[in-house]
Formats: C-alpha cells, sequence, structure tokens
C-alpha cells in the first residue's frame, strides 16, 4: 500500500507577502515538513501561471480582482496576478522541505484555463497527468495539504476521490482563502464526496 502526500500550492504568492497571500500561510510550512517522513511518496504542486492568464483580474477589462465571471467551462474567480511562471512569488515558501519531493506538478500553465485541482484543469477535462503518475506508483491513499482549503485542495482531495483513491484532507495544514462562503461550501462537498477530514 503506497500512501502519498501532496503539498498543494505552498509558494510565496500564497504566503504572508504574496500577491494572494492565504492568511496563516506560513504557519503551516514547520508542521508539514515534520510529518514529510510519514509518507512513502511526497508530492508538491507548484501554482505556474503564464503573465497573460485569463483569471487574472487585470486581463478582463472592466472587472476587479474576487469578481466572479462566466468563462467557457463556467464560473471562473478572477484573481490578482500570482504566481507567474519564474517569478519569485511562484516559488516555494523557503522553509519547505522541497528536497523530499519525489514529483513536482505544476498546474494553471495554459492560458485560457484555471487549474484549481492537481488532477484536472477547471474545464474537468483537461488532464494534468497526475492521475496517471499516482496509478504508475501504486499509490492507493493521499493525505491533501497546502493552501488553499478551499480551492486548490479541495479540489484536488475531490477529483481524488472521484479518482477511487482513499482521501484524507489534514485540516490543520491547510490554511482558506474564504470567499462568500467558499470554505463552508467546500467542506460540504469534500464530506458528500467521502474525503476523510481530519484536523
Ligand atoms: C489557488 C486561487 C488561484 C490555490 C490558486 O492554490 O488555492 N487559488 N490559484
Ligand atoms: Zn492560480
Amino acid at each position: 500500500m503506497t500512501h502519498a502526500l501532496i503539498v498543494v500550492d505552498v509558494q510565496n504568492d500564497f504566503c504572508s507577502g504574496g500577491a494572494l497571500a492565504v492568511s496563516g500561510g506560513d504557519e503551516i510550512v514547520a508542521p508539514i515538513n515534520e510529518v514529510l517522513d510519514d509518507f512513502d511518496a511526497v508530492i508538491l504542486t507548484q501554482d505556474w501561471h503564464p503573465k497573460d492568464h485569463r483569471s487574472f483580474a487585470s486581463q478582463n477589462a472592466g472587472n476587479a480582482p474576487f469578481d466572479v465571471v462566466n468563462f467557457f467551462y463556467g464560473p471562473q474567480v478572477l484573481w490578482p496576478d500570482h504566481c507567474i511562471q519564474g517569478s519569485s512569488g511562484a516559488e516555494f515558501h523557503g522553509d519547505l522541505k522541497v528536497d523530499r519531493a519525489d514529483l513536482i506538478i505544476r498546474k494553471g500553465f495554459r492560458a485560457s484555463i484555471d487549474s484549481y485541482s492537481a488532477f484536472f484543469e477547471n474545464d474537468h477535462k483537461t488532464s494534468t497527468g497526475l492521475a496517471g503518475y499516482l496509478e504508475a506508483r501504486d499509490v492507493q491513499e493521499v493525505t491533501m495539504v497546502g493552501l488553499a482549503t478551499d480551492f486548490c485542495v479541495a479540489y484536488s482531495a475531490i477529483d481524488a476521490a472521484k479518482l477511487g483513491l482513499k482521501v484524507n484532507m489534514n485540516l490543520a495544514l491547510c490554511r482558506a482563502i474564504d470567499l462568500d462562503g467558499s470554505l463552508s461550501n467546500a467542506l460540504a462537498k469534500l464530506r458528500a464526496a467521502g474525503v476523510k477530514l481530519l484536523d
């Protein structure tokens, strides 16, 4: 039985001083480092956008960050510019023990589609390749931690459950954006999907 830890988007832009700082984001870095050796495999995800990504409010005339607009795949929150490929904001938090990672998977690199989930982009069709990797490594159980609870971690956990994996989400090692009830919505969807919530 292979149990993987998936550390979602622990990047400078989601931590204090970052372009899309998640409150308390820095607090999870040290406790994540402490659990890395409890897992058979460690995977990091990295939000990795071109500078003209469509999910940026700056690319949508007349809109402001956190507005919700309709994209071809459904509603999309518009974000401040963040995690631009090659920028310091896109780098992992400086204290995260990245050397322990077996795989780093980048997502959100197609300018016209956002990708909250580590498995499928927001059109729910375009694959990141992570499902195939986990299958090839015979991973049956995943534990999800990182940023943000109610966006990238939740979407990843729900997709993992849909793929038939046993999924845990360690809420003590996550922090949320919590936009208009997004955290309580996400928790309800996680429970409905059969994700085991630990805290
Ligand atoms: C995320 C919004 C935009 C996340 C990424 O990591 O939760 N949220 N891009
Ligand atoms: Zn993003």
